[in-house]
């Protein structure tokens, strides 16, 4: 492999910008990432990392302060490291995700009426029935002598089930969204060698998920159909239909597989914790929460300043890249009292891990139903998760991921 492809570019350190020497790409940093954030929030609301030539926010007030001025933080030009300013996106941009008012708006507002409230109330009996029936397989198969894995059985089985499903994709081959997801998750950092591993099965997987975006593989009244259904409406045009329904294929299976994997992973290393949720099932919404503080899916994004600016004291060039640690946000000791500690009562409201402003998670209504749900499925029937192997991490460039988890599950 040409390594010289792979060097991050490297660029003077602006004049009067902490300087902090860590490489957030590395297998060590994203294998234990909590130190090297820490050393990122103690040097400054916003710093300079010298191996990509970025401006970097780990603090809570700075990460909140780019995602709320939408105007000078844009997405327009990619919210990974890449600048579509200086580069061609590796695929044709996200109508939602790397788009700014007034384009943005309008895709928004389809993608939030199809995410609502309204949505999951409809929803939320299958989502539950789901749920509780994996879970109950999942004993019964543990009783027959099998391992259990809880992230192969069980953090990726579900939501493979439930949201492929509401989006209306067919049954077969749904694994190929988990390689799209870890492959798309990867390609917001550099293009290093966990991207191009990543990416080396990318033409099959994404003829398949293109082709699952056209209305003709969607069933029809699911979320896929609603958003033709707004292009009939002459919301969009059906050129941009397909687009939109991508989102949904790219955002909605692997932020969820690793939200559910990180929370049980949260109860098994933290029995006390879980115990809780057993002794009262109305903690499983709070529960998820406090785990997606405290192991948060998506751990970066970026911005690109659209002008110069200043940002808490700091000048910043136009066309900077910035990257919002938000994981490290969510352990920030000047927001959250001992932040390092896993407490399903802290009700950590004004956390990062679904971001913030107007590009805050659009399908968060969902994703905590179905931590809700599964977090409540396993309280009813499994009085404790013992961990009976090393659990395996899967390295992202972006997302905090679970290769496995083998466990014990003790039948209530
Ligand atoms: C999209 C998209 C892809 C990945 C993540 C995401 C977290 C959105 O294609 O719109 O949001």
């Amino acid at each position: 492999m040409n390594t010289a492809t792979l060097s991050p570019a490297t660029a003077a350190p602006p004049a009067g910008v902490p300087v902090v020497d860590v490489d957030p790409y590395c297998d060590a940093f994203l294998s234990d990432p909590y130190e090297a954030h820490r050393q990122l929030r103690e040097a400054g609301p916003v710093v300079w990392i010298p191996a990509y030539g970025i401006y970097a926010c780990a603090r809570h007030e700075s990460v909140h302060a780019v995602f709320n001025d939408h105007a000078t933080f844009i997405s327009g030009a990619g919210v990974g490291l890449a600048n579509f300013n200086q580069e061609t996106p590796f695929r044709p941009k996200s109508l939602i995700l790397e788009a700014d008012p007034p384009s943005h708006t309008k895709a928004r507002a389809i993608l939030a009426r199809i995410l609502s409230p309204k949505t999951v109330m409809q929803i939320r009996a299958t989502f539950t029935a789901e749920a509780e029936s994996l879970v109950e397989r999942l004993l019964a198969r543990q009783m027959a002598g099998e391992t259990i894995d809880a992230v192969k059985d069980l953090s990726e089985v579900y939501p493979l089930k439930v949201f492929p499903d509401a989006v209306g994709v067919g049954d077969a081959n749904r694994e190929n969204l988990l390689l799209y997801g870890n492959m798309i998750f990867n390609a917001f950092g550099p293009r290093n060698e966990r991207l191009q591993k990543s990416a080396e099965l990318v033409q099959p997987v994404t003829a398949w998920i293109m082709a699952h975006c056209q209305r003709e593989n969607l069933r029809p009244g699911g979320f896929g159909d609603l958003i033709y259904q707004a292009a009939d409406a002459g919301e969009i045009t059906h050129d941009e239909a397909p687009l939109l329904v991508r989102s949904f294929l790219s955002a909605g299976v692997d932020t969820t597989v690793n939200g559910i994997g990180n929370a049980i992973l949260c109860m098994a290393n933290h029995p006390d914790q879980y115990a809780q949720l057993c002794a009262d099932h109305s903690l499983a919404r709070p529960a998820f929460e406090e785990a997606l503080r405290f192991e948060s899916s998506v751990q970066t994004f970026f911005r690109t300043t659209s002008k110069d600016t200043g940002l808490l004291g700091v000048q910043i060039p136009k066309d900077s890249k910035i990257v919002t640690f938000l994981a490290a946000a969510n352990r920030d000791e000047r927001q959250w009292p001992d932040p390092d500690r896993f407490d399903i009562q802290r009700r950590p409201a004004g956390h990062m891990a679904f971001g913030s402003g107007i590009h805050g998670c659009v399908g968060q209504v969902v994703a905590r139903l179905e931590g809700e749900v599964v977090l409540t499925a396993l309280a009813k029937r499994v009085s404790r998760i013992e961990l009976i192997g090393a659990p395996q991490r899967r390295l992202n460039n972006t997302l905090r991921a679970l290769a496995s988890m083998p466990v014990r599950l003790i039948p209530v």
